[in-house]
């Protein structure tokens, strides 16, 4: 008789230690449900730099040209927009630090950017732009002299101010005169967007802010984001 309590008790506490293991583990998959965005709630993003950029929306990194100088590309990826949404490019022609001339000082070069995202985004002339980089002085190639101002380090913050900055001029196709990647991609309502100087100011931040979808969708939920620091700082 006790034999048999004993193998009842050792059963019991066997099948609980199954019963144990066989919990799921906290935050593994039988958590309390939450809401994540599906690869249907993202936007298409896309982007055409003459000839480089990158893109920072609410502060963080999305996007940078994968080609510095030539061919010319499009950029296109997925975002999940979120609003308001403060979208903050840095673009720059190319052009050498000191003369500001590309094609090994033999050419004035001259630049254009232009952006449109899948919730109707699009550049345009209500885009801030600042120039940081200007040169070759008064055209002169001969003697090419150049001038850089400082750029703010927290450009591409939300909390930045850019209030005092002027708005982007819009620039004719004509006059960018933009490559193949450029009609295989959709850009329809997008303006060529720079400084007024196309051929001179070489180095220019865009900053917009976007207080929800501008093609009318509702303004989508707050989805969980997880915050990826893509500055090297532990
Ligand atoms: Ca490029
Ligand atoms: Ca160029």
């Amino acid at each position: 008789m006790k034999s048999i309590l004993k193998l009842s008790i050792a059963l019991i506490l066997a099948t609980a230690a199954v019963a144990h293991a066989q919990q799921p583990e906290k935050g593994k998959g039988r958590g309390p449900k939450i809401a994540k965005p599906r690869i249907s709630d993202t936007v298409r993003a896309n982007i055409y730099a003459d000839n480089w950029f990158k893109l920072y929306i609410n502060g963080n990194l999305v996007a940078v040209d994968s080609i510095s100088f030539i061919p010319h590309n499009v950029i296109s990826v997925d975002i999940l927009p979120e609003y308001p949404m403060t979208i903050a490019v840095m673009a720059k022609d190319n052009a050498d630090k000191n003369t500001g001339l590309e094609y090994n000082n033999t050419n004035l070069g001259d630049a254009g950017f232009i952006l449109k995202f899948g919730d109707g985004t699009v550049t345009d002339k209500t885009w801030k732009a600042k120039n940081f980089f200007h040169g070759p002085l008064n055209r002169d190639m001969e003697k090419p002299k150049t001038k850089h101002f400082p750029i703010p380090a927290d450009w591409y913050k939300t909390s930045f101010d850019d209030s005092v900055w002027q708005n982007a001029t819009e620039h004719s196709e004509e006059s960018v005169d933009p490559k193949a990647p450029y009609y295989e991609n959709d850009f329809e309502g997008a303006k060529w967007i720079w400084t007024k100087d196309l051929a001179l100011d070489n180095t220019v931040i865009f900053r917009k802010t976007i207080p929800g979808p501008p093609n009318g969708d509702p303004i989508p939920r707050k989805w969980p984001r997880g915050v990826i620091d893509a500055s090297e700082k532990q």
